[in-house]
């Protein structure tokens, strides 16, 4: 051999290698298994919710970090998921809609989560509704989607998404040409006929096509879910999971509504509000029923994970998009601003951290979501993002949060959220209104009596007010950006 052949070995031993060794490395980086449920509020069995049958996100939960006081940043679908694919406060955005269009039409400046994994070297894959589609006519479609983001999108569909079956579902209250009202049933149908266990299916075949194995990359699967958005539509063997002589509907006093300013019932119809008994029932139990089904697909998923030898190496992310009321103070679906609106679950499971079965009680928004997960997986984000890194509540759940956390709603609505207090005002062509709500919610959970304006709460809410004007004046200047 001459000293040239043993010169171009070398090379191509050295060439190799390190290729091999990049693949290795590609393979170490963790896995995403992104998770979200919609109109989900923290009605979980790990939130201590004596109704939900949910025992695959409650063993989720013994594997991780359950965050319970996290918040949505907008209480509709589409202003909710584009914040947090965005890492951007709605009011910093300007994304306050449910419009038709694409994610880059809206948000140009901003480089979208899955698109910067993409970026990264990762191999995306989003099934069902990631960003804003209704709800049930756009279930088949792509919605809001960035397409930019995806090596692939599946746009699943199934039973409960045509028309001709949704539409017999049992109905209440006035014209609901697109669905979304009162309206429930659990039809003798398998789950793989509907729309979410159809997702399932596609999800678990993308999981085995994306393995690291296969593909040298790591992969960020994103699996969405239609329910528990109504129509309330699920499988028989989900409504009969749940015992409907354990339904509770909420205590009303008799003079709630006194003192709630009316822009507050945004969705103001009776069929929004007070509605009949046997309705919300039944209603009750078909989100419920729902919550059940999400459960048993999302386990399904992780048991997929587990099975492809993919969990000690993969980060599981468990949220909803907003939460649901489910008439307290008298109200049904989200648009509000109290607690069961703008609360959700979030469970975060990392196998490296070190904490497993643990809760965090500080506050954390869904706009952490995008730092968190760039934490995780060491990638550089693209934008200045305005959410903080929860990585430290996954290794000591003792490890300080956030001091408040913004949340908007329709009309120009903004509440500034402490550990002990809720500070929500609307405002019209950015002039205060003068129609506001304060709560505290160490000693009135439950937001029966507003403290606006009572004398003894003036310094709170000056505060509040000053904190959440300073937040937002920031937003028009840009200085979050
Ligand atoms: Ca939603």
């Amino acid at each position: 051999m001459n000293k040239r052949t043993v010169i171009i070995r070398l090379w191509i031993a050295v060439i190799f290698c390190g290729t091999a060794s990049a693949r290795a490395s590609q393979e170490k980086r963790p896995n995403i298994l992104f998770i979200i449920a919609d109109d989900l509020g923290a009605r979980l069995g790990c939130y201590d919710d004596a109704l939900a049958v949910t025992p695959n996100l409650d063993r989720l939960a013994l594997q991780g970090v359950v965050f319970r006081n996290a918040y949505c940043q907008y209480h509709t679908c589409g202003p909710s998921r584009a914040s947090m694919m965005s890492g951007k406060y709605p009011f910093e955005s300007g994304y306050t809609h449910n419009k038709d269009g694409t994610y880059g039409q809206y948000m140009p400046d901003f480089t979208s989560l899955p698109r910067l994994f993409r970026e990264n070297g990762y191999r995306t894959a989003r099934v069902g509704k990631v960003y804003h589609m209704g709800i049930p006519k756009g279930i088949g479609g792509a919605g809001t989607d960035d397409p930019a983001g995806w090596d692939v999108a599946i746009n699943n569909t199934g039973w409960d998404a045509f028309e001709k079956n949704w539409s017999k579902a049992t109905h209440w209250g006035e014209r609901d040409s697109a669905g979304v009202r009162i309206r429930y049933s659990a039809p003798e149908i398998e789950d793989r006929e509907s729309a979410d266990g159809q997702g399932l299916v596609e999800a678990i075949q993308l999981l085995e096509k994306h393995h690291p194995q296969k593909t040298g990359q790591p992969f960020f699967l994103a699996y969405g879910m239609f329910r528990p958005h109504p129509p309330m539509i699920v499988p028989r063997r989900h409504w009969d999971a749940v015992n409907p002589a354990e339904i509770i509907l909420p205590m009303v006093p008799e003079n709630d509504r006194d003192d709630i300013p009316k822009v507050n019932w945004h969705r103001h119809g009776p069929e929004y509000n007070f509605i009949p008994e046997e309705h919300a029932r039944n209603y009750t139990h078909a989100y419920y029923a729902a919550i059940h089904f999400v459960d048993h697909l999302a386990g399904q998923l992780i048991q997929a994970l587990e099975t492809q030898g993919l969990a000690d190496n993969t980060i599981i992310v468990f949220t909803g998009d907003q939460g649901f009321m489910l008439g307290e103070h008298g109200h049904w679906h989200k648009s509000s601003m109290f607690e069961e609106a703008q609360r959700v679950p979030l469970i975060i499971v990392d196998p490296r951290a070190k904490e497993k079965g643990a809760q965090v009680s500080g506050l954390v928004g869904l706009i952490d979501l995008y730092p968190t997960l760039c934490d995780l997986a060491g990638i550089v984000p693209k934008h200045l993002l305005s959410g903080i890194s929860l990585k430290p509540q996954l290794y000591d759940v003792s490890a300080k949060t956030k001091q408040c956390e913004f949340i908007m709603g329709s009309p120009n609505g903004y509440t500034i959220r402490t550990p002990k207090y809720a500070y929500t005002e609307w405002r019209k062509a950015g002039k205060k209104t003068g129609d506001a709500m304060l709560y505290d919610l160490e000693n009135d959970p439950r937001e029966f009596t507003n403290l606006i304006n009572l004398p003894e709460y003036q310094e709170v809410q000056r505060e509040l007010e000053r904190q959440l004007d300073a937040r937002l004046e920031a937003a028009a200047r840009g200085c979050d950006q």
